[in-house]
């Protein structure tokens, strides 16, 4: 049986991986952090009672920010696989807390590495790094492949940047099977709540049922190309199966407006909105709703731009080329831009119908304390 070592299991990409694994009959093991509230929604479903015998789901405390505690997890684990996904992933958070984002996103991944020539695990452990579209940030070429130039325009970009190339020098100088997967957006129902897309699908599924009136958003021509966190996952595995340890490029090719992601989130439930004004000054509006479930009077103002999410410098246009990743590894994307919309919205539109008929009864308390 083969054994995974998962950091950032809690995150989206951590939780379908796990599941992904477990599938293939590995035993998962996953760092997460000490929370004061409980952080391990996505993978409850997962958990196994570590009472119980023959358990292939493991959990232990740990941080990225903490040598002593990663030796400790791996020597005990002998991991044949290390997927490193744990970080400050918040492009936005990152510019607030650089240092922070530095530690965890760069730093650590080196901490992970060393860690293997530590306990003389070289040859055994393959390692896959997170890697991120947000290397290229100022556009240099489109669409964006292993090749292009990096040119990071964020604390978080930049902290991945030197991930990236520790990765690539412990392969070179130590023989680590060590990849990175650069990544480009990937999204799901699973999907933090502050990120674009979710945040979108949220609002629009209130909106639509009368539980938020208005959604506040930054820069709707920033372009990225939106694929599906399942999808990716079986790359990042596909990625550590390879005969030789290379880097690739995971993308669907296709990119899309924020404005045209609100577009199309608002369709999923019957409504269409129509955009008016320029920069800062523009606003999309209600023109009609065919779902009489909802009452939306047309003429509504639904989105309004807010400067307080623009960042202080922005990747306006990320497209890749997954040429390599078809190729080499035979990954192919099961999901389009629709059908991942579609998705989230159904997933969103169901809990937000559920927390509504809590509202509704007088059940739903914002504030214990209010
Ligand atoms: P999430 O933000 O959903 O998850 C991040 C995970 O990292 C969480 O489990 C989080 O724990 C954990 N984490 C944060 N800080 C630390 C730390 N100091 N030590 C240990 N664990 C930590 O991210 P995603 O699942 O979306 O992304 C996974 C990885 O892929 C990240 O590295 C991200 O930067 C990268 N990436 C993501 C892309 C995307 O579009 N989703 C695209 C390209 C790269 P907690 O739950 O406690 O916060
Ligand atoms: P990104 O994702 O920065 O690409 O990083 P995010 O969804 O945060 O932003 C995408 C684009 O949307 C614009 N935008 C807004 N973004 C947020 N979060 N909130 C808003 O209100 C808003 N309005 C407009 C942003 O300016 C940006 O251009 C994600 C993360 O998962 C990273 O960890 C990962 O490395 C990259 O994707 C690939």
């Amino acid at each position: 049986m083969k054994i995974a070592l998962i950091t950032g299991i809690t995150g989206q990409d951590g939780a379908y991986l796990a599941d992904l694994l477990l599938k293939k009959g590995y035993e998962v093991h996953g760092i997460k952090r000490r929370s004061s509230l409980f952080n391990t929604d996505r993978i409850d479903h997962l958990y196994q009672d570590p009472h119980e015998k023959n358990i292939r789901f493991k959990l232990h405390y740990g941080d990225l920010s903490d040598s002593t505690n990663l030796i400790r997890i791996i020597q005990e684990v002998q991991p044949d696989e290390i997927y490193n996904l744990g970080a400050m992933s918040h492009v936005k958070v990152s510019f607030d807390t650089p240092e922070y984002t530095a530690n965890a996103d760069g730093i650590g991944t080196l901490r992970l590495l060393e860690a293997l020539r530590i306990l003389n695990l070289t040859k055994k452990t393959k390692i896959y790094q997170a890697s991120t579209s947000e290397l290229y940030g100022l556009v240099q070429a489109v669409p964006q492949s292993e090749n292009t130039p990096f040119y990071p325009r964020s604390p978080y970009a930049v902290a991945k940047l030197y991930a990236y190339w520790i990765t690539v020098n412990y392969r070179e100088a130590y023989g680590i099977f060590a990849c990175n997967g650069i990544l480009f957006n990937h999204e799901s129902p699973l999907r933090g709540e502050t990120f674009v897309t979710r945040k979108i699908t949220r609002a629009v599924s209130k909106m639509a049922l009368g539980l938020q009136d208005c959604l506040y958003l930054g820069n709707l021509d920033a372009r990225r190309d939106w694929g599906h966190a399942k999808d990716y996952v079986e790359a990042m595995w596909l990625i550590l199966q390879q005969d030789q340890p290379e880097d690739y490029v995971i993308a669907t090719g296709v990119t899309t407006t924020v404005r045209d992601f609100v577009k199309m989130s608002f369709n999923e439930v019957g409504i269409e909105i129509e955009f008016k004004g320029e920069g800062i000054d523009e606003k999309g509006y209600i023109r009609s709703c065919s779902n009489p479930a909802y009452q939306i009077e047309a003429g509504k103002e639904v989105v309004v731009v807010d400067t307080a999410y623009f960042r202080p410098t922005e990747v306006d246009l990320l497209i890749g080329d997954p040429t390599k990743a078809k190729t080499k590894l035979g990954w192919e994307p099961k999901y389009d831009l629709p059908s991942l919309v579609k998705e989230m919205m159904a997933a969103d539109v169901e809990h937000f119908q559920k927390e509504k008929v809590l509202k509704d009864a007088g059940y739903f308390i914002k504030n214990q304390f209010e």
